[in-house]
């Protein structure tokens, strides 16, 4: 009995100095040491249409990678590729309901927010990649993208998808009367509608995500986009012939949600704008170079690839001149002033 108190004696004193180590004052379980205060991990979601073959894609890695770099590690960008997260005019909604962070339309399906964005889609608006790319860094892009503002989005930059080119699968276009009765997909837009019909085609306003289907299926005859999404997508397993018809320039606008903007810290928003301008540019270049390739790809994967003489593509832009001043009410006299303006001013 005596040796059994002299246990329990022993046992008592030992749990009474380990509450005392653990320096809980009597809870019930013992605290670890507090933490080194860290900085909480942000993930930014971005969405867009194209695979992750695209040069959009590549454009975004670089920006994940630039982000991840001037944090330390503490924003991730997580890039969804194909639709998974919505196609753009989806997504565009989720980025003003302040349900996703970021995603990367073409400026088109933007006419569904604001009309002035329409002026990116007149025919054969831009003559080249260099009055583009002075355009689209100078204060009609910065103020194009800060427009966005009033629509619950925060323009960061601008990346490329190129210059676009009709393909189909019946025939070789190399006049406007060849596009006759074509059915052709466009984007979700008022003056791609209005181009394709003035060049005698039925035209279906169609989300990107459904594009290979229909031509599979041949509920469309075909559709244009630039080289590197005809070849990176594989159009050319469902269309034989492509124009390179350079018809029109509508970048692709990588914007995030306003919404979910005005909660991060000044250092974060302008650390992330400054990775959004680097890889803006870098993927303009890289896009560049996969294009050149994409229109070989596309030929030796089987496609008839039509390179238009300076005439035959001034016949394409003849037939449709007049798109213009159909929108110009739409999209504003001053704002198609204040382009062509800035485009003279860079072609001297
Ligand atoms: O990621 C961008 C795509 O969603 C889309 O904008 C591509 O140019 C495009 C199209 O034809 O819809």
């Amino acid at each position: 009995m005596k040796k059994n108190l002299k246990w329990l004696v022993v046992l008592v004193v030992l749990a009474f100095s380990m509450t005392l180590l653990a320096g809980c004052g009597g809870g019930d379980k013992p605290k670890a040491a507090a933490p080194a205060p860290t900085a909480e991990k942000k993930i930014i979601r971005v969405s867009i249409g194209l695979n992750d073959a695209s040069p959009e894609y590549k454009g975004l890695e670089k920006f994940k990678e630039l982000v991840a770099k001037a944090s330390n590690g503490r924003i991730e960008v997580q890039i969804f590729p194909s639709a998974q997260l919505g196609d753009d005019i989806k997504t565009m909604t989720a980025l003003r309901a302040g349900t996703l962070e970021m995603s990367g339309p073409s400026s088109s399906p933007l006419a569904s927010i604001n009309k002035k964005w329409m002026v990116f889609d007149l025919p054969f608006l831009f003559p080249n990649e260099q009055v583009v790319d002075k355009v689209l860094d100078g204060p009609f892009g910065q103020k194009m993208l800060d427009s966005l503002q009033s629509s619950g989005l925060v323009g960061i930059c601008f990346m490329e998808n190129g210059y676009r080119q009709v393909t189909n699968s019946k025939h070789e276009i190399k006049t406007p009367a060849d596009i006759k009765g074509l059915k052709i997909r466009t984007m979700e837009n008022p003056v791609h509608l209005a181009a394709w019909r003035t060049l005698g085609a039925n035209p279906t306003p169609m989300p990107f995500s459904e594009v290979f289907n229909a031509m599979q299926q041949k509920t469309i005859d075909g559709q244009e986009n630039p080289n590197t999404t005809n070849f990176l997508q594989k159009f050319y397993e469902v269309q034989k012939y492509t124009t390179l018809s350079k018809h029109v320039y509508t970048p692709f606008v990588i914007m995030y949600s306003k919404k979910m903007w005005d909660t991060l810290p000044k250092a974060d928003q302008d650390l992330i704008m400054k990775a959004g301008k680097e890889a803006g540019v870098w993927q303009r270049e890289y896009n560049r170079k996969v294009d050149a390739e994409a229109a070989q790809g596309l030929e030796k994967a089987g496609m008839v690839v039509t390179r238009l003489t300076p005439e035959q593509q001034k016949a394409f832009m003849e037939a449709t001149k007049n798109i213009a001043s159909q929108f110009e009410n739409d999209i504003g006299k001053d704002v198609i002033a204040d382009v062509r303006a800035e485009i003279a001013k860079h072609s001297k």
